[in-house]
């Protein structure tokens, strides 16, 4: 592959999306692809000014969406999903070409969203809220959950359509409007995805204007979302420095926060464990997405009896696993996102080289794909302690592997860490399985029985705890982050009992 046939690549693809090419042949954000380093988009910046235009819009289209039925809200998220499930090989092309997944996965974040759409679609006929009985006579309490307003979603490079999908189509059959501000890495796929929306939304008919935009920009134009008076609510998923910004001011004026930041997931392979399908689920879990997921396994606490056999067989996978151009279907490794992610992973590893950790890997790979492309083999580096390297994420494909004896020791060390997103158990003992699970083991809000931490299904709750910010997102109850709840109480009898038995007779 030629670099210009990335260029074309993402010309044709966004041609077959129905993106105006004007919208991302002129303007100041430059967009690369890490297949090769190639500028492939130049995009119009919005400006300050222009971000609070579209959130004062925003709040006008809630104003309106809010009195139309869930139920029929849902059929807008359903003729949405019908968008995505015509355009799933495009935009997943897309998706491989700007963020630089392999081909399936690329496919499989489109899936995600038509699997959310399809979630959501559902939830708009089961927005209810709780009777609950009241100490009074004649009295009845209840819950009602109603639309926040406009709901503000950053999302981050690595998975540049799925999470916006998680938050908005619930946002939406939630009776609020949303404005998304996607990564400076990836907008070209945020372009997209509005375009089909906007597609839907025709189809649907009568969709009150700026129901859902797109602000194109960097910092500057994330901060007006985050400072806006009629925001409510930003999910933001990113890493925890951005993380450690956003939620003060967000708390500093009572705005809701939904935060999915950074992830040091772990994985502990028990002695009973099958070793065949624990290689298969680290393999993936530590190599999959070139460790840029926030679920990459990047810690691996192996019992010193499979020691050996675990890390040797590890070992070949490593040095064998096929790195290169996303888009072959050989390959199952693509590049780093870009040069300052490379940069990053041999800072890791150096710094690892030097409290004695053995390093495997971690060099850089396929020089002909570009100069500003950046591919690396998978680096395992096993370590005797969890220094700092080992404690703090670094995004990118290392995996730090380290022996243990003792299980209660070991989750000890596993929860040893600032973040707590997703961890997991290869384990074939049910009392280590449950002890795991239970609210002495894992501290994380992901915990796995032989399965690895990453590529989790919409239906559960997503989100961590400690630095990972606390957030969920997708299934479970999550819709109730996106809603207020107002609790009613109703005095149907023709005398006024005071709770707690309160007198008060004038
Ligand atoms: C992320 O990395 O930002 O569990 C989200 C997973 C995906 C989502 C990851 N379903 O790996």
């Amino acid at each position: 592959m030629t670099h210009i046939s990335v260029i074309n690549d993402v010309a044709a693809t966004l041609a077959r999306l129905g993106v105006p090419a004007e919208r991302f042949n002129n303007g100041s954000l430059v967009a690369r692809s890490p297949i090769s380093g190639d500028i492939v988009g130049r995009l119009r910046e919005n400006s300050a000014q222009e971000a609070s235009e579209q959130i004062e819009r925003a709040h006008r289209a809630f104003l309106a969406w809010r009195s139309v039925p869930a139920p029929k809200r849902g059929e807008l998220v359903r003729l949405f999903g019908e968008e995505l499930r015509a355009a799933r090989e495009d935009l997943g092309r897309l998706v491989t070409l700007e963020a630089g997944k392999i081909l399936s996965e690329g496919q499989g974040e489109v899936q995600e969203m038509i699997d959310i759409c399809d979630y959501a679609v559902g939830l708009s006929r089961q927005l209810f809220g709780l009777t609950i009985a009241s100490e009074r006579a004649d009295h009845r309490l209840m819950e009602n959950w109603h639309p926040l307003g406009v709901v503000g979603v950053i999302s981050a490079f690595n998975f540049p359509v799925a999470v916006w999908a998680w938050n908005s189509t619930l946002a939406l059959v939630c009776g609020n409007s949303v404005v998304w501000k996607p990564s400076e890495k990836t907008p070209l796929t945020a372009l997209a995805v509005q375009t089909l929306f906007e597609r839907a939304a025709a189809k649907f008919g009568g969709v009150p204007e700026g129901l859902s935009t797109l602000i194109i920009g960097g910092r500057e134009v994330g901060e007006v979302l985050v400072d806006h008076p009629r925001v409510p609510l930003v999910s933001a998923t990113g890493s925890t420095h951005m993380g450690r910004t956003v939620a003060p001011k967000l708390a500093a004026r009572f705005a809701r926060a939904i935060l999915e930041l950074g992830g040091n997931n772990g994985a502990i392979v028990s002695p009973t464990a099958d070793m065949n399908l624990a290689l298969r689920g680290i393999a993936f879990g530590a190599m999959g997405t070139a460790g840029q997921r926030c679920t990459t396994l990047r810690r691996l606490f192996v019992h010193s009896a499979v020691y050996d056999d675990c890390v040797a067989r590890l070992k070949k996978v490593y040095q064998s696993v096929a790195i290169g151009d996303p888009r072959r279907e050989d390959v199952l490794i693509g590049p780093l996102v870009d040069k300052q992610s490379y940069q990053a992973m041999q800072q890791s590893l150096q710094q690892a080289a030097a409290i004695g950790g053995k390093v495997v890997g971690g060099d850089r790979v396929a020089p002909e794909l570009g100069d500003d492309a950046y591919y690396v083999r998978p680096a395992l580096v096993e370590v005797t302690s969890q220094d700092d390297v080992v404690r703090r994420e670094t995004f990118a494909p290392i995996l730090y592997v380290m022996k243990y004896d003792n299980l209660q020791e070991v989750v000890r060390l596993h929860n040893e860490v600032p973040q707590g997103l997703s961890s997991c158990i290869f384990t074939n003992d049910l009392r280590e399985a449950e002890y795991f699970l239970s609210a002495l083991g894992s501290d994380c809000g992901i915990a796995n029985v032989n399965i690895g931490p990453s590529g989790a299904e919409i239906g559960g709750a997503f989100g961590g705890e400690k630095e990972t910010g606390g957030g969920r997102e997708a299934g479970s109850d999550c819709w109730k982050g996106y809603m207020r709840r107002a609790t009613n109480t109703i005095n149907y009898g023709t005398r006024l009992p005071l709770a707690q038995g309160v007198k008060f007779d004038i």
